[in-house]
């Protein structure tokens, strides 16, 4: 069965996100929680990141404070049987075609009691595409109710302008600026709270964030970024890294589709300098 009806393909292309309820299987999701602790079990052990846990402010081995998994794919095979061949890869042909890379993936952890603030931005500056096709889809690991700091957008931002995500000076700042955020229209935010295996899906344009999780819960969101193969990636920050940028349904197509609304660009990170949004805005890939 599919997973949306043509009402819903119009939403999310009007509104540039949805919230799916009906998410994931019960099972699945238990296949992925289970992954999931494996890590956070491990990173008792830790006192620095390592290439596949990254460690929030405060972390120790009796309170562990994760901040994400990044490219959950290469690192579990849950994570990769899931983001490779999984029900989202059906979910994203509906709204993106036959033919699909994953870009990356990753799990925010948002521990409770000080997980952060993911400050309002756009994903598309971070790893910018040839079109405005690219959308993340996540996935809730737990029930995530108002405190626990749900992902929020603002509806039909995608269609709006997008930012350079710099400051006045032109540093990049990964964040709207303060005039950016106070031209949104705060009528058009909504607060993605959701069960455990509600999905999220957001255009790469559309404006996102959120607070700092105060309650004691942790708000495990994976996410997942999927373009449609005829937009091409314009920075290699994904190159060397396992499952980045891999064909997940369909095969290469023989055109570049371009937009012709320029892009603007992030600092030239190089290839392979895999790094988290929290560190870029408390700098690289969304
Ligand atoms: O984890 C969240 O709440 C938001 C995730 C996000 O904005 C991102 O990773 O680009």
């Amino acid at each position: 069965m599919p997973w949306l009806t043509e009402t819903q393909k119009d939403v999310y292309l009007r509104d540039g996100y949805l919230l799916l309820e009906e998410g994931i299987e019960p099972a699945l999701i238990d296949e992925l929680v289970q992954a999931m602790n494996g890590f956070v079990e491990r990173s008792r052990g830790l006192t620095a990141s390592t290439p596949d846990i990254l460690l929030g402010p405060g972390h120790n081995a009796d309170r562990p404070m994760l901040r994400r998994i990044p490219q959950t794919v290469a690192f579990h095979p849950a994570f990769e049987a899931f983001g490779l061949r999984g029900p989202i890869v059906d979910l994203a042909e509906e709204l993106l075609g036959p033919d699909i890379r994953l870009h990356h993936s990753k799990l925010n952890f948002k521990s409770g009691g000080g997980g952060e603030e993911i400050k309002w931005h756009q994903d598309i500056q971070f790893w910018p595409h040839s079109n405005y096709d690219p959308l993340t889809i996540g996935v809730y690991l737990a029930d995530v109710d108002h405190e626990m700091s749900p992902m929020g957008v603002f509806a039909g931002s995608h269609q709006g302008p997008i930012s350079t995500l710099r400051d006045a000076s032109g540093a990049w700042t990964g964040s709207l600026s303060d005039q950016e955020v106070a031209a949104l229209d705060p009528g058009r935010l909504r607060w993605l709270t959701g069960r455990r295996g509600a999905i999220t899906v957001h255009n790469c344009r559309t404006v996102h964030g959120s607070k700092a999780n105060l309650s004691s819960r942790m708000r495990p969101l994976l996410l997942h970024t999927y373009a449609p193969c005829d937009a091409i990636p314009l920075t290699r920050i994904m190159d060397p890294v396992k499952y980045g940028n891999v064909i997940v349904r369909g095969g290469p197509v023989a055109y570049a589709r371009m937009s012709d609304t320029p892009c603007p660009m992030p600092p030239d990170w190089g290839a392979g300098d895999y790094s988290s949004i929290f560190s870029v805005q408390q700098e690289k890939l969304g």
